[in-house]
């Protein structure tokens, strides 16, 4: 049984298609609480966080989108889930995945308080390595990889509290990168299982890859799930579909091997555009896959042991 705490993040400074900030009341109506008491979870729901003022900042990217307020956010955030996580398993309702500039750093604070190396999977169709700098959309959504791995380029945030090496990092379902982006994946000594490795191995022996070196570590695991992950046939709720993406099965059984493995210690669930929704079904399937990762089965069978 896992304390699984609730956290609302009503964001969409991170890109300019409106709608994100409506994803946690989205995860609320589709049964998000109930789903984990179902399957004998406790849940606090601690309602949304709530930023403080925007700081008078700017930066050297004219291009950059909502910088000030995006910098409030990353500060409420990680002291939001810095504070969580002593407490049980913070899932963070997004709010477009800039949100996750604030996750990672606050899962990096309690990690280095505990004196275990935080590890990272990335479950996107895109790698948001991008910096400050290097985005020409502007969007800071396509940067929170970069943040993580304590790239330079990101003035005016402040510095990325003890930055996770890109060995503790694995991206899955990768599809679309950016030419700066590729630069800076080739780079970094980092696990990018895109969709050409999935199609050749599956999913399975490349996560247990992984899964079994954060055990070898006694690490921490933050989980990363961007809606454009999965297939758009099966998750139209997103503004950036990508074709291509991981199908039905494929996401539940990361859920279910992420599960097994007993590793995961935060999440967070961004991108979801409940505007953008066909009668709820997005949402409905991400509030799935959160069912897999908490350990919804369809019939016990021995675990393999990580
Ligand atoms: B998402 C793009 N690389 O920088 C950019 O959805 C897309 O959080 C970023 O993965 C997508 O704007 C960000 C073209
Ligand atoms: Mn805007
Ligand atoms: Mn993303
Ligand atoms: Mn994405």
């Amino acid at each position: 049984m896992t304390h699984c705490i609730l956290l609302g993040a009503p964001m969409d400074e991170g890109q300019r298609r409106p709608g994100c900030l409506m994803g946690p009341a989205a995860y609320r109506v589709a049964g998000l609480a109930q789903t984990l008491v179902a399957l004998n979870h406790t849940v606090e729901d601690r309602g949304d966080v709530l930023p403080g003022p925007a700081p008078a900042v700017t930066c050297v990217n004219p291009a950059v989108h909502h910088l000030p307020e995006m910098v409030a956010w990353t500060d409420a955030l990680r002291e939001a889930v810095a504070d969580a996580l002593p407490d049980g398993l913070p899932i963070v309702m997004g709010g477009d995945h800039a949100l996750a500039l604030g996750t990672v750093a606050g899962a990096a604070v309690h990690s280095r308080r505990q004196g275990r190396p935080l590890f990272v999977i990335w479950l996107d169709a895109h790698s948001d390595i991008h910096t400050v700098e290097t985005t020409t959309s502007g969007n800071l959504h396509g940067t929170p990889m970069a943040y993580a791995l304590g790239l330079g380029g990101f003035d005016p945030f402040p510095p990325f509290p003890h930055p996770v090496p890109g060995q503790n990092i694995c991206m899955f379902g990768i599809r679309s990168v950016d030419p700066a982006e590729h630069a800076a994946l080739q780079a970094i000594d980092i696990t990018v299982n895109d969709m050409r490795v999935l199609d050749e191995q599956g999913i399975v022996a490349p996560l247990r890859a992984f899964l079994d070196r954060v055990q070898a570590a006694n690490g921490m695991l933050h989980v990363s799930l961007d809606v454009d992950f999965l297939d758009p046939s099966i998750a139209p709720a997103v503004g950036t579909t990508v074709p291509g993406g991981a199908t039905f099965r494929e996401a539940h059984l990361v859920m279910e091997l992420l599960h097994e493995s007993g590793l995961v210690t935060s999440l967070d669930l961004v991108e979801l555009n409940p505007f953008l929704d066909d009668r709820g079904r997005t949402a409905k399937l991400m509030v799935d896959l959160v069912g897999s990762l908490m350990g919804r089965k369809v019939f016990d069978r021995p675990t393999r042991s990580f």
